[in-house]
């Protein structure tokens, strides 16, 4: 079928909103960017990113030589936990989505960013989706994860309850950060594939950064343009795994009777609080004030 991307473009996808990567069609300056984006993050990553993340990177052969040929990187990738990688044009729609990683298969852009957008774009293209997301499905744990999110999801598309486990997504998958006994660590993939988030997340005075409870981060909004305000830490990926074993059902229902939504910046007297930030880059007006 054909459809039209956020973008303007006009393209033929599947059913499922696959396309074939076209690996060919990518040129030397499309790979050149891939390199220095890759180069620049793995400079920044070691001490940072979380030890199942750089581990993921080497299994897969994650590298600086041009964007990844997805039928190699799957079959490396289901070698180790049945995942496997396919192209979509954009961003597809969320019962796809949630169908595709109930099954195992994560949907990552069929483009890279403009030279202009190399530090922030909001659109998850092959460097967000490949780098960031791709080498924690190279861990058994948060493999099973994120197949229980896509079925999480397809339930609470049923029940009206998207939003709630969306910030599930957020908080966790692209945004999460993890204690570690060497220290606290960024898993996100999101902060993974921004160098300025990846400093900031964990070296910044003005970010919450708060203990993991399922609850109260479906109780709390996110913003989608600049640094979270919030950060929450898991102790380990079987927390995360543990956590969404359990029914939602009657989460769901004291979500509705509670009909509560925290602000992305709020800070309870029931948090378990590693850090409370002082909020100074939000409050001086974040990423907009920093660019005029
Ligand atoms: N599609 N390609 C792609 N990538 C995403 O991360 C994505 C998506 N569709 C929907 C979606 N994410 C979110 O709205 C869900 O997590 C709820
Ligand atoms: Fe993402």
């Amino acid at each position: 079928m054909l459809i039209t991307t956020r973008l303007g473009r006009t393209v033929e996808v599947n059913e499922d909103y696959t396309v074939d990567q076209k690996w060919d069609h990518f040129t030397q300056e499309e790979h050149d960017r891939w390199d220095r984006l890759y180069a620049r993050q793995c400079n920044l990553l070691p001490g940072r990113a979380c030890d199942e993340f750089m581990e993921g990177l080497k299994l897969l052969k994650l590298s600086d030589s041009g964007i990844p040929n997805f039928e190699e990187l799957s079959e490396r990738l289901k070698a180790a936990t049945g995942w496997t990688v396919v192209a979509v044009p954009d961003l597809v729609p969320d019962e796809v989505f949630f169908d595709h990683l109930a099954n195992r298969r994560f949907p990552a852009g069929n483009f890279i960013r403009s030279e202009a957008q190399l530090d922030y774009l909001q659109e998850p293209d092959v460097f967000h989706d490949v780098f960031g997301h791709v080498p924690l499905l190279a861990n058994p744990v948060f493999a099973d994860y994120m197949e229980a999110y896509g079925k999480g999801g397809q339930r609470a598309m049923g029940r009206g309850v998207l939003k709630n486990l969306a910030r599930l997504y957020w908080y966790t998958v692209e945004f999460g950060l993890i204690n570690t006994p060497k220290g606290m660590r960024i898993y996100g993939a999101g902060i993974l594939s921004s160098k300025a988030e990846s400093i900031f997340c964990l070296e910044d005075a003005s970010p919450n950064r708060i203990h993991f409870d399922l609850m109260r981060l479906m109780q709390t909004d996110y913003r989608i343009d600049d640094f979270q305000q919030t950060y929450w830490v898991i102790d380990s990926f079987q927390e995360l795994l543990e956590a969404t074993y359990q029914d939602f059902g009657p989460l769901y229902d004291a979500l509705e009777a509670s009909n509560t939504v925290y602000s992305p910046a709020a800070v309870l007297e029931s948090d378990k609080v590693h850090n409370k930030g002082t909020q100074a880059y939000a409050n001086a007006g974040g990423r907009l004030a920093k660019a005029s």
